[in-house]
């Protein structure tokens, strides 16, 4: 593994907010600090129990080792239900410019106005010490300390869900997480119980599909966009209301890993995207994203082909653009993983006043959810006194007490109206300047029924739009993602009703993965059309691939040298990748040093070429003969092909390509003895991300 830049300590010289540093009051540096009980009595022996005698029993009166061993037994708590596996960080939300023409909300009015952030990513289905890069939905869960309190926006990065209800999600989470005989499989979806579920249920056909797609195996977190997927409201100081969804988009652009490197980085790295997240921010490369929203106004409630109200529809942005409003951007590691990542609750019902729900039936159970969840998770109902959770604004009520109360509340009177306390704390107007949250009001008429609204029964028409917006390569994955998914599960006829759901998508899509599983070609259910009709036919908005941004900023390179290697040739590549953002590291088959004053980062074994978006192999023939001598050094150049990645070779580098038989004519390979001039193409060609153009020739390499 690299050596590992030391993290700041706590506090020191690291990027502060208003948060930040309020949690300054709770950080506990132990440095030229005595060790103590958790009483503060100063310990002398911290290696030997209390006994009777050297070789006698130990004794129960020993309070050092009991408070010690106590503690460490309850140190887990719960992990979550859904979501267990997270990272995150810090960071700040500014607005580019006021909105208080859609919104009231404070901390969208001062484009000078910095709002902390703490930004929560996570998979959905594996335990928390599951692999980063499975097949999942990402959780993308934002909580804004506004000075008007804390808004959660608990978002992920696909823009629809499973389901439209809120009381199948229970059936749903039993059906992907691991099967409750034998808990098989961990964080994969691959599975009877899961596809049982899903092909039983049709509303989440176009669900699937995303998860399906390169959306579900993220290259980073930091490439990952982030959505709202229910449809919220903006309320502006007049008390007019809109309709919004919200979006985030990174700044670097979207990429995706492709699925051979996923499930292989899931055991050479299980933490792979928690360590880019963590060395990003800590190199200085925040991690950024655009915050989106896409505006309705109340009269077209009913102008779309789809409910406003279905969690498992988009607008499609030719519909209603997005607009850019702001820019969210993470500048600091968390200190300590349990007590911020862990012990971060989020709420989708945690809302300020200019911001208001809807009636989506999924979004109105969440509100009820996440505050149960955290009773049981995190102790009690004083989780918000937990100073990860705590606002930045000042908090009174007549709460009181209850498991790990903190605050010393003063005062006799914890009711109200009271006349004892003067009255404290009192309401607040919602029409006065930064005045009390107040609901939106929408006249509701209806009878009391379990019933789905006919408007939510078109489940095919817009995954018809999402297949049909993905380039070739992205259809590709989607075929191969879905062949390989069933082939995993072991009921034909589970296989088979899947494939009536894909038929009713695209008949195309059905007939390529039928002919994976040898399974004949289902055709369309004749009712399917029926059910609704996208306006929309095809959103190059839904592509990463077709809008992916050329560029090569915090992308990182292998340079291949074993010893004897030319010193001056790594020097080239490394400025000239500096120059442009992206970060070099030198990987050889030992560490030490290969070339004069150049020390080796990883070797071939410690990073291999699935942690990289590119590989160049250093001049030097001593070198070039070693890496082309070894199987290790050969793989690694033919992965890096078999993955589409830019490749280059300065001078008898090229030695090492033509040992793998690799042609060095091909598309985004560029070789020969002028360094420049090969990093140069090399760059051109990484900054597409991956050779595309490969993707048929690199099936053959047997990597
Ligand atoms: Fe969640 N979800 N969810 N969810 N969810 C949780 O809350 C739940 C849904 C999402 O980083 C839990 O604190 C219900 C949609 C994220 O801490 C729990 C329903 C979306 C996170 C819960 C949904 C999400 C959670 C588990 C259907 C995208 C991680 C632990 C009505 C908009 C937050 C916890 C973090 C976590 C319930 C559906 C996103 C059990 C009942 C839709 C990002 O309360």
């Amino acid at each position: 593994m690299a050596t590992k830049k030391q993290p700041p300590p706590s506090g020191v010289a690291r990027n502060n907010n208003k948060k930040t540093e309020s949690l300054e009051t709770y950080r506990s540096d132990a440095t030229n600090q005595a060790l103590t009980t958790n009483q503060g009595v100063k310990i002398a022996d911290n290696q030997n129990t209390l006994r009777a005698g050297d070789r006698g029993p130990s004794l129960l009166e020993d309070f050092i080792m009991r408070e010690k061993i106590t503690h460490f037994d309850h140190e887990r708590i719960p992990e979550r239900i859904v979501h267990a596996r997270g990272s995150a960080a810090h960071g700040v939300f500014k607005v580019y410019e006021s909105q208080a023409e859609l919104t009231k909300a404070g901390f969208l009015q001062d484009p000078s106005k910095e709002t902390p952030v703490y930004v929560r990513f996570s998979t959905v289905q594996g335990s928390r010490g599951s692999a980063d890069t499975v097949r999942d939905v990402r959780g993308f869960a934002v909580k804004f300390y506004t000075d008007e309190g804390n808004f959660d926006l608990v978002g992920n990065n696909m823009p629809v869900f499973f389901i439209q209800d809120a009381i199948k999600f229970p059936d749903f989470v039993h059906a992907v997480k691991p099967e409750p005989h034998n808990e098989m499989p961990q964080g994969a979806s691959a599975h009877d119980t899961f596809w049982d579920f899903v092909s039983l249920v049709p509303e989440s056909a176009h669900m699937v599909l995303w998860t399906m797609s390169d959306r579900a195996i993220p290259k980073s977190l930091r490439t990952m966009e982030g959505f709202g997927i229910h449809t919220f409201r903006f309320i502006n100081a007049q008390g007019k209301g809109r309709f919004v969804k919200f979006h985030w988009r990174p700044t670097i652009g979207s990429a995706s890993l492709l699925w051979d490197e996923a499930q292989k980085l899931a055991g050479k790295d299980s933490d792979y995207h928690r360590r880019d997240l963590w060395e990003a921010i800590d190199n200085g490369d925040y991690p950024e994203w655009e915050l989106g929203v896409q505006i309705v106004e109340e009269e077209d409630e009913h102008k779309f082909d789809f409910d406003l109200l279905d969690p498992t529809k988009i607008i499609p942005e030719e519909l209603v653009p997005l607009k850019m409003i702001g820019k969210l951007t993470l500048n600091r590691n968390p200190d300590n993983f349990f007590a911020e990542t862990e012990q971060v609750a989020f709420c989708p019902g945690h809302i300020v006043p200019g911001i208001d729900f809807t009636n989506d039936p999924l979004l109105q159970g969440r509100l009820f959810s996440y505050t149960d969840t955290q009773i049981s998770r995190l102790g009690g109902p004083n989780f918000h006194e937990i100073p990860i959770n705590r606002p930045i604004a000042p908090l009174h009520n007549g709460q009181r007490d209850a498991m790990h109360r903190q605050t010393i509340d003063k005062g006799q009177a914890s009711y109200e109206p009271n006349s004892i306390d003067g009255g404290w704390p009192k309401e607040t107007d919602p029409a006065a300047a930064g005045g009390g949250f107040e609901s939106y009001t929408e006249r509701v008429e209806g009878s009391k029924i379990r019933v789905r609204s006919p408007s939510f029964a078109d489940h095919y028409s817009q995954a018809t739009l999402f297949w049909n917006s993905m380039t070739e390569p992205e259809k590709e994955h989607i075929v191969g993602a879905y062949s390989f998914e069933l082939s995993k599960v072991e009921r034909k006829n589970i296989r088979e009703r899947q494939l009536g759901i894909l038929a009713n998508i695209d008949e195309t899509l059905a007939a390529r993965v039928a002919d994976n599983l040898g399974l004949p070609v289902p055709k369309k259910n004749a009712g399917a059309e029926e059910l609704g009709k996208s306006s929309v036919t095809d959103s190059p908005a839904l592509s990463i691939v077709a809008k992916a941004k050329p560029s090569v900023k915090t992308r990182k390179v292998a340079i291949l040298a074993a010893k004897g290697a030319d010193a001056a040739s790594i020097k080239a590549v490394k400025d000239a990748l500096a120059a442009e953002g992206a970060h070099a590291k030198v990987i050889s088959p030992t560490l030490g040093s290969p070339a004069q004053g150049v020390e080796a980062d990883a070797t071939i074994l410690g990073m291999p070429s699935i942690m990289f978006d590119g590989v160049i192999v250093a001049g030097g023939k001593e070198s070039a003969k070693a890496l082309a001598q070894s199987g290790d050094a050969r793989h690694f150049v033919l992965e890096a092909f078999k993955h589409l990645k830019a490749i280059g070779a300065i001078g008898d580098g090229e030695d090492v390509l033509a040992a793998a038989h690799l042609p060095s004519s091909e598309e985004g390979v560029s070789v020969g003895g002028d360094a420049a001039k090969v990093i140069k193409s090399f760059i051109e060609a990484m900054s597409k991300h991956r050779v595309w153009s490969r993707a048929q020739k690199a099936e053959s390499v047997p990597a």
